[in-house]
Order: C-alpha cells, then structure tokens, then sequence
C-alpha cells in the first residue's frame, strides 16, 4: 500500500504521540509508525517525574484531565548523604514552581486513546524500515505491517522513534557528531505494591551506592538501587534489594515500608548527543537525538520540550509558510539539551558511588554536598535545574528573548 499523510511519525512514545496530538488540534493530518503492540507501549514502566513546562503543554495537546486529577503535586525534594537529609524547596527557591508525579505509562495511554478517539492513524506494530528523499519536498517512509510491506510519503518525517530507531542513523554519518559517556553503574528500579514511606522523592547518596525513593500513587511505590554494570536480576533477589534500600534511604527516626514487588528492571546509565538533530526534512525529537542518566528525571521531558519546538516550527512552515524555525530546529534545541546534559551529569555524580574514582574525588563529592546543606544559591540552582526553569532560560538565551545583562548592569 502506498499512502500519504502531512507528517510522518516514527515512534508512539511521548515524542511521537504528543506531536500527532499537538498538530491533531491545528488540524494537521500526520500517522504515527510503532513497531511494538499497543500493549507493550502502555505498559513499559519508565519515567514519572513532569516539569511544569510538560504538564502545560500535555494541558495545551488537551490529554491533561487524568494527570489533573491524579497528577501528584511535589513542592520539595529530598537529598540525602550517607543518611544526613537535606531537603531542597523547589517552590521556595524558584518563585513558585513544582513537580507533578504522573507515569510515563499513563501519558502514553491518555494520548493514545486521544488520537484513537479522534479517529487518528496510530499504527502498533509497524515497523519502518527505511526512510528516503530525505532533501526532496516528498520524503518516503518504508515500513512493514502484518508481513507486508508499505510506503508512506509526507511532507516531513519527525524521527521519535527512541535511542535504538532508524531515523537518527539515517543522517549520512559524515554530518553527524556524537558526544557520549557511558557510567560505570546501572539503576535497577521496582515498583512496589506498598504506600510510598515518604510525601517527597528522597535521592540517596551512600558509601554502598545510590538510592531513590519515588512514587506512583499513595498505594503504589517506584524505587531504585545502584547496582553493578555486570550485574543480573538474578543478583538481586527481592530480600537484597529492600535490604540495600533500608541501608542506603535510612536514616534515625524513619524506616522503610516494604511490600510485594510488581516489577523489576536493570537500566544502564549513559550521557548522548547527537548533532545535529535534523537533515533535509527529517527532524528527531526526544531519546533518538540524546539520552541522560535519569538522576535528574529529565529524558521524557526533554522529549516533550523537543516536541514542543517543533510543533511550534512546523506550524510557521504550514501557517506562515516560514521554514526559519526549521532551519534552526538543532540550533534552538541545542542549548536546552546542553544545560540539562550538565545538570543531568552533576546529579549523577553527585549521588553516585563510583568504583573507579579516588578517595579524592570521594572527598569533593561530600563537600559538594556539604555546599548544598550550606548555601541557599547552591541548592537554589539544583531546584532551577530540577524544575525545568534553567533549562527553558537556556533556549530564551537562544531565540534571543532574555536580556543579558551588561557588566555595568550587574
Ligand atoms: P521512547 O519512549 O523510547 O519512544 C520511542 C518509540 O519508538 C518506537 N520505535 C519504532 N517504531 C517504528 N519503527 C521503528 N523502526 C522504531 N524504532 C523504535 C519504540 O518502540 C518506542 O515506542 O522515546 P521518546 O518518545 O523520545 O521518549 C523518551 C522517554 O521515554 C525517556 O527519555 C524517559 O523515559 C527517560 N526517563 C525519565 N525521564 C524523565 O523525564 N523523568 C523521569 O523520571 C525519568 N525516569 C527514564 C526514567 C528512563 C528510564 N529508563 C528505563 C531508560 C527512569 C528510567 C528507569
Ligand atoms: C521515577 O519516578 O521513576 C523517577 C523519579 C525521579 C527520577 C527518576 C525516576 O530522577
């Protein structure tokens, strides 16, 4: 079959399913290509922690009514080091902004029953295979459904199609620059059948390794442990895994609730860019142009600002006739994805414990610590970062919009 559609989606994660809702509502035809089922999209247990700036606009996509209701509103976050606990004011520190607790998986499911009420083209395992014209005015998508092969044509193709997708590596390899580093340490997360034991995320530092205490509901816990790269979830019976996380999270006075185990996964840890994040009419968005570590709970809404901005380009192309914004996709994207990078990286070494460092580097992380516990500006920039505000001052810088002050301003 051959058809045709005004933007081709490759990928049904929050990349790809936000932009098909966002250009839904503007009246933009697009089909959106995912090679897995419908019920493996919905149920991968990923990221839960939105930025302000992500809940806004999944409100503008008009797929916010559940996260409204269900959403659960964070104030503050908790820090810990080798069982001291400083707790950082995000509201206090930032004028006002918070953090909204809601699944990836949720986000996933509200958008897909939006664009299938709609009557919109979200076609589950479809696998594209090949992506070509790329510097033609009618790129072609090839991908293949049920055993049979197909071929979508469209005006652009938006790649959201994740770090293992096509669209990235469909950039010739001679324009391209991959800026990568690769953590000596994984995450192993599960979500547990028992009432959250803290109202806030605590992030643990220990000498035994990191910890982190999240969320989903006031019925469901996520947590996660620093493990070994070589390590298997056969080293890690479920005994082991709340006895690590009693040790690393405790501190006097609190304990830990354990309960049944729903789930567990090991996830590497590793910082990407890929420059740039587009080629003729192919634009990437979210995990196919860059991956972070997820101590700083920035990949899916790095996702969303990516979709966010190229969202806003396409429609000056199809309501202004205008490829500025295009033209500048990488460029205005660039900042943001760098500023979150850095923050991204810090968390991590900050609350990690890294086999391969020196006793020094030990010493330079407790006294970062200490510099939080102690300074008001310190813990003032992790909650800018956290919230997302740092990052959106960082992509204002680019389009020009915020003054900088001149030295005899300051
Ligand atoms: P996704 O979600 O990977 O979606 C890409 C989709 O593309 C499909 N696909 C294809 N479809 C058709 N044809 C092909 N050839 C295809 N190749 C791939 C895939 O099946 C998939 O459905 O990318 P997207 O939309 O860019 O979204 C990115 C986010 O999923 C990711 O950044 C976050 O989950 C990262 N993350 C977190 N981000 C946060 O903002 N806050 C958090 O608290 C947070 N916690 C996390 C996280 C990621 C984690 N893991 C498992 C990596 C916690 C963890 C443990
Ligand atoms: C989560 O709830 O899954 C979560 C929260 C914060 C992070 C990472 C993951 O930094």
């Amino acid at each position: 079959m051959i058809h045709h559609t005004q933007v081709g989606i490759i990928g049904a994660g929050p990349a790809g399913l936000l932009l098909s809702q966002l250009l839904h509502r503007q009246g933009i035809r697009s089909v959106v290509l995912e090679n897995r089922s419908r019920a493996r999209v919905e149920s991968r247990q990923r990221a839960g922690l939105l930025e302000q700036n992500t809940v806004d606009i999944l409100r503008q996509a008009g797929a916010a009514d559940r996260l409204d209701r269900e959403g659960l509103v964070h104030e503050g976050v908790i820090l810990s080091y080798n069982g001291k606990r400083h707790r950082i004011g995000l509201s206090e520190l930032t004028g006002g902004s918070r953090v909204t607790i809601y699944a990836q998986t949720e986000i996933v499911k509200d958008l897909i029953q939006r664009r299938l009420d709609a009557g919109g083209d979200v076609l589950f395992e479809a696998e594209a295979t090949a992506i070509e014209g790329l510097e033609s005015d009618q790129p072609t998508i090839h991908y293949t459904s049920q055993g049979e092969k197909h071929t979508l044509t469209c005006d652009f193709v938006a790649g959201c199609d994740g770090f293992h997708g096509i669209s990235r590596s469909t950039i010739p390899a001679s324009l391209t620059t991959v800026y990568d580093k690769i953590y000596p340490y994984c995450w192993l997360g599960i979500l547990a059948k028992v009432p959250p034991s803290t109202e806030e995320l605590i992030y643990a530092y220990h000498e035994r390794g990191f910890a982190l205490h999240s969320m989903r509901s006031s019925e469901i816990s996520r947590l996660y442990v620093q493990c070994a790269v070589t390590d298997t979830l056969d080293d890690w019976p479920d005994e082991r895994i709340w006895a690590e996380l009693q040790i690393r999270l405790g501190t006097t006075g609190w304990t830990l609730t354990e309960g049944p185990i729903l789930e567990k996964t090991i996830t590497p840890m590793r910082s990407f860019v890929s420059e740039p994040m587009q080629f003729g009419r192919l634009f990437l968005a979210g995990d196919s142009a860059h991956i972070v570590p997820p101590t700083g709970a920035k990949g899916l809404n790095m996702a969303v600002a990516d979709t966010e901005q190229l969202f806003n380009a396409l429609m000056s192309w199809y309501r202004e006739g205008s490829s500025a914004d295009l033209d500048n996709y990488t460029e205005c994207c660039m900042r943001r994805v760098w500023r979150v990078q850095e923050f991204s990286n810090f968390m991590t070494e900050l609350l990690h414990h890294n086999p391969e460092r020196s006793s020094f580097d030990t010493h330079l992380q407790a006294s970062r610590f200490n510099q939080l516990v102690t300074s008001r500006t310190a813990s003032a920039l992790i909650a800018e970062n956290y919230v997302g505000l740092a990052a959106k001052q960082a992509s204002a810088l680019m389009r020009g919009s915020l003054h900088q002050p001149t030295l005899s301003e300051r």
